[in-house]
């Protein structure tokens, strides 16, 4: 199984729309591992979002992000990181095919409602970044065997 970090960001606490983004998770089958309420701060969102830090539009970003509070989630799953992307949609809300998160919520490059880690590598990386090991739970999700075939659940992945 795979975790991934999934960030609901302040246009959705502002739009009172993180009940319906976690449900979507949920109901799809992913188990959240831990989650928090946070004002995030600049310099960790200045880490978050180096790629970006030469582009003209880091500095609102950056604003944006810090001006209400967010949504810290770890989700589990098997291909989790592959699977909660997908589920997410495209970077721009205009260019989300709808379905997604993102194309059914968002009409903005910005303001594109949720944050969530782009590959292994990287979930790893802002699971650490965002989470201290004692604010995430192990703990047997009661409908397990009903998401996974018994092969699936206890494989690795
Ligand atoms: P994603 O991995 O889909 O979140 O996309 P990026 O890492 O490319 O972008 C990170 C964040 O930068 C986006 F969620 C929003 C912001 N952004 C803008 O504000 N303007 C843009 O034109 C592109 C991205």
């Amino acid at each position: 199984m795979r975790q991934t970090l999934v960030i609901i960001k302040p246009d959705a606490v502002n739009r009172c729309i993180i009940g319906k983004v976690i449900q979507r998770f949920e109901e799809k089958g992913l188990q959240i591992k831990a989650m928090k309420m946070e004002l995030l701060q600049p310099y960790v969102l200045k880490e978050h979002y180096a790629h970006h830090k030469d582009k003209k539009f880091f500095e609102g970003l950056i604003k944006y992000m810090t001006s209400i509070p967010s949504i810290l989630i770890i989700l589990k799953g098997k291909d989790a990181v592959a699977v909660v992307r997908k589920m997410v949609g495209s970077t721009q809300g205009r260019e989300a095919e709808p379905g997604t998160i993102r194309g059914d919520y968002s009409i903005s490059n910005q303001s594109n409602i949720v944050h969530a880690s782009e590959n292994e590598e990287e979930a790893k990386k802002e699971i650490a970044r965002f989470f201290k090991k004692e604010e995430i739970y192990d703990y047997q999700k009661m409908n397990f065997d009903w998401i996974y075939s018994k092969d699936e659940t206890y494989m690795k992945k």
